[in-house]
């Protein structure tokens, strides 16, 4: 078989805005309204790469969008080759700056141009880069937001019941340590002990809070405590996973490989879970697996769960997949979760495809 190669034509990026069915309460935001940017990296040859980013904030998108379509003209003629996709893109923006907003577009690329390849190879991403198609474990990390904690054993069943799920994400940070711990006091004994409950406080407390706090739930049998502090504060972060007994997770604010070798460097964390958009879609993704592996630090995913389910099947220490179905209602066909495992379509590239009828109903004027 030989592989065709593919010429470089256009990207499209159409902002879309979808209402959260469980909208995200956290410390440090609130947020109702998920935007999301639809990418499709065109070829000449008529194959079509698929990615979406996820940038939090509806108005990220108007600095975003044209940031994707300014890489049309940069590499409009080239062979798709994502790794040199992303060294350029990277090298076109540097004078800007390598993180923030640069890297959010150069992930968007990235991820486009790894679809597109795979497709024309006419295999799943997952056997492109070396792996198999298979199921991948998964954490629900769909709900259990900062809200009433006797609201939250119903919520937590429903979320086990949505995929037969293992683990679930709880989010801590009420102004009362006591909610924090009544929430999961109220979660453990609605899913019982076997269920691996994730903490995650959104960087919401300062140091001296979160010393008190993390310790306070040390003993509850957690599976993780997640993005106490600051996520630039790797000092403190160092100090918390020293202290404490529980594993101590950070990483969906890692810009580039990079962060996630200066946070191990520092042993600012136990376990690390980067975050598509933030670490350089697939080709940053692979690069942070090799340090993570070679240090033996166990690794799971940050939203995106169709490409993380891929990577995950090629990551040596690949740990928990985070599954949001956020994206489903702009998918022709969401991704199959049951027993507690994400299951890979065996199509060629990610599994991406617009459902139209609702693009169109959801766009944004960006
Ligand atoms: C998170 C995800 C999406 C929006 C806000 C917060 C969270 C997570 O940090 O880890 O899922
Ligand atoms: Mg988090």
């Amino acid at each position: 078989m030989t592989m065709p190669a593919l010429t470089f034509r256009d990207i499209r990026a159409r902002p879309v805005v979808l209402k959260l069915k469980r909208p995200v309460v956290a410390r440090i935001a609130t947020i109702t309204d998920w935007p999301m940017i639809l990418i499709d990296l065109g070829t000449e040859e008529g194959v079509v790469g698929h990615a979406y980013l996820e940038p939090y904030t509806v108005k990220a998108m108007k600095y975003l969008v044209p940031a994707l379509r300014d890489f049309g003209d940069l590499l409009k003629g080239r062979r798709v080759a994502p790794t040199e996709f992303y060294d350029l893109a990277r090298k076109s923006l540097h004078f800007v700056g390598y993180q923030g907003l640069s890297m959010i577009a150069v992930a968007g690329l990235d991820m486009a141009a790894w679809d597109a390849l795979a497709r024309a190879a006419g295999l799943p991403l997952c056997v492109l880069l070396g792996g198999s198609v298979g199921p991948v474990k998964a954490y629900n990390s769909n709900g259990l937001w900062l809200k009433d904690p006797a609201a939250l054993a119903e919520e937590a069943v429903e979320l086990r019941d949505e995929g037969g799920f293992t683990g679930l994400k709880l989010r801590l940070g009420r102004t009362r340590i006591a909610d924090d711990l009544a929430a999961v006091e109220t979660v453990r004994q609605a899913v019982g002990a076997d269920m691996e409950l994730m903490i995650d406080y959104n960087q919401g407390l300062h140091l001296g809070e979160a010393l008190q706090r993390c310790h306070g739930i040390d003993d509850l049998g957690l599976a993780w405590i997640e993005e106490p502090i600051v996520y630039d504060n790797l000092d403190g972060c160092a100090q918390l996973a020293a202290e404490l007994k529980t594993p101590l997770q950070i990483g969906e604010n890692f810009y580039g490989p990079r962060d996630l070798q200066a946070a191990l460097q520092r042993k600012a964390c136990d376990y690390v879970m980067p975050d598509f958009m933030r670490i350089g879609g697939v080709t940053g993704w692979l690069r942070a697996a090799a340090i993570a592996g070679t240090a033996g630090i166990p690794m799971s995913t940050h939203l995106y769960p169709e490409v993380a389910a891929h990577v995950m099947r090629v990551t040596e220490t690949a740990h928990w997949l985070e599954w949001q179905d956020w994206a489903d209602p702009v998918l022709q066909q969401p991704y199959d979760v049951r027993g507690g495992e994400l299951h890979i379509p065996d199509t060629p590239g990610i599994g991406l495809a617009w459902n139209e009828d609702a693009v169109k109903a959801n766009l944004f004027e960006a």
